[in-house]
């Protein structure tokens, strides 16, 4: 029998209304919202006082990634267990690119070579595109515990990879990441990223760009290194901000040409939002992501003897930078709010307790000497709604309806999961926020639930957490408790075509 649920009293908070009703979810979706509901059979839960909200949409993670000889410390089961006690129900990931087979040796008789996931047996790649999402799939599937979907990295163009990219639309992934830097790693050329862009138009999907000038980094990078600069902040110095907003700017006209549409990831500087409102005040369909630290955070965070917990790709900046990006989500230039999560231990040889278990994974201390060597990622998918709910909401930044926009409705949109996802209304998910605003914490490490050693926002004083989670109507978070688990998460196939906001 399908199972019943009415939220009642509660006030609920969409992108544009807010308004006191009732919400009916029969099975996992919103069947009704109005009042007086008198269903037979139904749980009623009372929501006085509290915020109804949809569950948050995180654009941008990085679960189970290798990096550095080791790999980010979440996976997609613990990192979604860590987002949806922060109130988020649905993780976009990012598919790396897998590497081309080496060829066969001589004299290899055909189907000798190991097989994996899109492989042939001639030691030839059917397809890298549908091999490096199988293989994700095949990460993920098993232990998603909430919504995600994903977008492909194409950190290599060949004429291959450029037939294939159509084929992604059949994978459900109507998104692909391209990089100006990580030379020699993941960056394109200005020309295959206009083509990246071209085709992306031509077939509906939408361009994500990161944006830092890769020859510049790797210049100055050789230059601290030569110089005996291995400090933490030397990763800050390396990577100046000046590129990042070259390089929004360089993305933004190489979109203009190519008459495509275009996403900038994790926003970063003032100039790169500058750039952001020069493109859009020209009518040119770009919108823009940033992330909680950048609001917060400056390179002074690198100076101390743990300034390698802040390091990530782009660097923490200046607090001009921070006040910027403030001014962008609070007058709508920018769009969504990702995380960019990718955490690492701190100390990765001291192992931290986790579900009943013991867990250490080399992190940090892999640079302790040389600031190349530290993994690039921190965590965050925890903590984005309750940091910016107080800081943002708290504080009269923004309003309830501009918050729900940036964390939930504007994601769902811009990624082709809207209405479905995003929103409160009759025959949507059943993703649904209980939102206590008057519970007070001293968050930290002990609040969230990464599956790391540290956390960015430690004793800060919040106002405002979830109380409740449902995911597809399935009630998954009950304050402290978590009763979600691995595999009821579900991959979102997408369609091509999405709204430009
Ligand atoms: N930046 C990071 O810091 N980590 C993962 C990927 C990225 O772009
Ligand atoms: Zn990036
Ligand atoms: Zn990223």
């Amino acid at each position: 029998m399908t199972s019943k649920t009415i939220i009642k009293n509660g006030t609920l908070i969409t992108a544009s209304d807010t308004f006191q009703a009732d919400i009916l979810i029969k099975g996992e979706k919103i069947s009704a919202i109005g009042n007086n509901f008198r269903i037979g059979n139904a749980e009623v839960i009372d929501a006085t006082g509290k915020l109804i909200m949809p569950g948050g949409i995180d654009p941008h993670t990085h679960f189970d990634l290798p990096m550095f000889g080791t790999v980010s410390s979440d996976d997609h089961y613990t990192g979604h267990k860590a987002a949806a006690f922060g109130g988020t129900t649905t993780v976009m990931d990012f598919v790396p690119l897998l590497p081309p087979l080496p060829p066969l040796p001589l004299g290899c008789p055909k189907g000798t070579q190991s097989e994996g996931p899109g492989v042939r047996a001639e030691g030839v790649r059917a397809s890298r595109l549908r091999a490096s999402v199988e293989t994700w799939r095949a990460k993920a599937d098993p232990k998603a515990a909430i919504d995600f979907g994903f977008h492909m990295n194409i950190t290599e163009f060949t004429p291959q990879i450029a037939a294939e990219i159509p084929s992604l639309v059949e994978m459900g992934i109507t998104t692909l990441k391209v990089f100006t830097a990580y030379n020699g790693r993941l960056r394109l050329h200005d020309g295959e990223i206009f083509e990246v862009l071209r085709i992306a138009k031509e077939h509906g999907l939408l361009t994500m760009l990161h944006a830092e000038n890769g020859d510049v980094i790797e210049t100055l990078v050789a230059e601290a290194l030569a110089t005996g600069h291995t400090s933490p902040e030397w990763h800050a110095h390396t990577r100046p901000g000046w590129g990042a907003v070259e390089a929004v700017l360089r993305g933004i006209s190489l979109a203009a040409q190519a008459d495509a549409p275009l996403y900038l990831v994790h926003m970063n500087t003032a100039g790169g939002a500058d750039m952001l409102q020069y493109a859009r005040e020209r009518g040119l369909p770009v919108m823009g992501e940033t992330t909680p630290p950048y609001l917060f955070f400056t390179v002074d965070h690198l100076r101390p003897p743990d300034g390698a917990k802040w390091i990530c790709s782009p660097p923490m900046r200046s607090q001009a930078d921070n006040a910027r990006l403030w001014e962008a989500l609070e007058t709508g230039l920018m769009q969504t709010m990702g995380t960019d999560h990718c955490p690492f231990f701190y100390d990765g040889t001291t192992p931290i307790r986790y579900e009943g278990e013991e867990v250490a994974i080399p992190g940090k201390e892999l640079g302790a000497d040389d600031f190349t060597k530290i993994p690039n990622g921190l965590p965050c998918v925890g903590d984005r709604l309750p940091i910016l709910w107080t800081e943002g909401v708290g504080t009269g930044r923004l309003t309830p309806n501009q918050y729900v926009a940036l964390t939930s409705t504007n994601p769902a949109k811009i990624f082709g999961l809207y209405p479905r996802k995003g929103t409160l209304i009759p025959g949507a998910d059943a993703d649904i926020l209980i939102w206590d605003q008057e519970r007070e914490l001293t968050y930290g490490v002990q609040h969230a639930h990464h599956r790391t050693d540290y956390n960015l926002f430690e004793g800060w004083k919040l106002k405002g957490y979830p109380e409740k989670v449902f995911l597809r109507g399935h009630l998954i978070i009950d304050g402290q408790e978590w009763r979600g688990k691995a595999g009821m998460g579900q991959f979102l196939k997408r369609e091509p075509g999405a709204e430009v906001l």
